[in-house]
């Protein structure tokens, strides 16, 4: 492999836990793979040049676990961070896998479960800050529903408020360090989710008490199976100052969740978001959320990681290649991205009334038939993406 690919902690590559621990299991298969130890992750990606690991509470402590055995596992799981120089930027809750989610957690019809999801949710953000967490993810899978009376939206929406409000509450009454980022899906496990696109998530979060402690984490895949263009989707979070974090993995197009390594299907996609992620100022972790197949064994899990990092970094050198390029920069004009920039109005409505080239003498015919020449542009992407440039 090429050394200029090779991540290094720098690059600020992390995994979840359950990314490379996932052993296979699917609803028509049983796992494919033996389970892997956390401390064996753990080692294993700072060998290839992770930064930092994320967990839900149940990866690390298995749900049902005494407090002397989850004292055990997270000594453990603290020595082999730090013997791999290891930081776990961000952790979550899992609301999702044990059956007494099956209707939601902060939305579940029935309050007992709601209560119990919030004290399952405090419990692990008081060890995610013990671990040096500043993100801590909300995905609510279960939230949602398969019928229509079955959920009443807009009070389970209220439910969502109130929830996001007693953990903002919690974590200032704490003094704790950390920010909530709620992370949008369509569909899958429920039929319906709610809070299913990144646009939703935004809007929400306007709602809260506490809006600036939560921002967004969104996944390539979940905009996509929505059919949507996630680098759209994240230069909107990023111009609302709320891309807390993200998920990059692979999909391609509308089907179930594919969870591919990053850089497998959408690959254009995936070239602009990188474009935009470095050249955007984003200083958070470039985090994966993916799946190495079934098909794999440990062999192929860890180089189905090794490719979610080495992809990044390719894509990162090709788009930097296409901004640096004269030719770029002449196309980019020719296409009047330089206009785009002008503020359009700030002679104000009064100087724009008074400005008769603005209407009563503008040429709309010449106007019309002048080219943004965007294929020109275009394939100068392509040839950058492809390496033929
Ligand atoms: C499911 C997901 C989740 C979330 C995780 C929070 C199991 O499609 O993407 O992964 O990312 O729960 O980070
Ligand atoms: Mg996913
Ligand atoms: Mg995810």
């Amino acid at each position: 492999m090429t050394e200029r690919f090779t991540p290094t902690p720098e690059d600020k590559f992390s995994f979840g836990l359950w990314t490379v621990g996932w052993q296979g299991r699917d609803p028509f298969g049983d796992a494919t793979r033996a389970a892997l130890d956390p401390v064996e992750s753990v080692r294993r990606l700072a060998e290839l040049g992770a930064y930092g690991v994320t967990f839900h509470d149940d990866d690390l402590i298995p749900f049902g676990s005494t407090d002397a055995e989850r004292e055990g596992l997270v000594k453990r799981f603290r020595q082999a961070l730090d013997a791999g120089g290891l930081v776990v930027p961000m952790a979550t809750t899992n609301l999702f896998t044990h059956p007494v989610f099956k209707d939601g957690a902060f939305t579940a019809n029935d309050r007992d479960v709601r209560r119990f999801a919030l004290r399952k949710t405090l419990r692990n953000i008081d060890l995610a800050v013990e671990l040096g967490a500043t993100t801590y993810v909300a995905w609510g899978g279960r939230e949602g529903s398969e019928s229509g009376a079955a959920k009443d939206v807009r009070v389970a929406l209220d439910r969502m408020k109130e929830a996001f409000d007693l953990l903002g509450d919690y974590v200032t009454e704490q003094g704790y360090d950390l920010r909530f980022a709620i992370e949008p899906k369509p569909n899958e496990p429920r039929g319906d989710i709610l809070l299913p696109t990144i646009g939703h998530a935004l809007a929400f979060i306007e709602r809260l008490e506490r809006p600036e402690l939560v921002g967004v984490n969104p996944e390539t895949g979940h905009e996509q199976m929505a059919g949507l263009n996630f680098p759209h989707g994240i230069a909107q979070a990023m111009w609302a100052g709320k891309l807390f974090h993200i998920d990059l993995n692979g999909q391609s197009g509308i089907k179930y969740d594919q969870d591919l390594r990053f850089g497998a299907g959408d690959l254009r996609q995936a070239f602009w978001l990188v474009d935009l992620l470095e050249r955007g100022g984003y200083e958070g972790p470039r985090h994966f959320d993916f799946k190495p197949p079934r098909t794999e064994d440990y062999t192929g899990v860890w180089a189905s990681a090794e490719g979610c990092m080495r992809n990044y970094l390719i894509l990162k050198e090709r788009a930097a290649a296409f901004r640096a390029d004269p030719a770029v920069q002449e196309a980019l004009r020719a296409s009047r991205l330089d206009e785009l920039a002008l503020p359009t109005a700030e002679d104000g409505v009064a100087g724009l009334l008074a400005d008769r080239s603005a209407y009563e003498e503008f040429d709309i015919t010449t106007a019309a038939e002048r080219g943004m020449a965007f294929e020109v542009l275009d394939q100068l992407a392509m040839d950058h993406l492809l390496g033929v440039r």
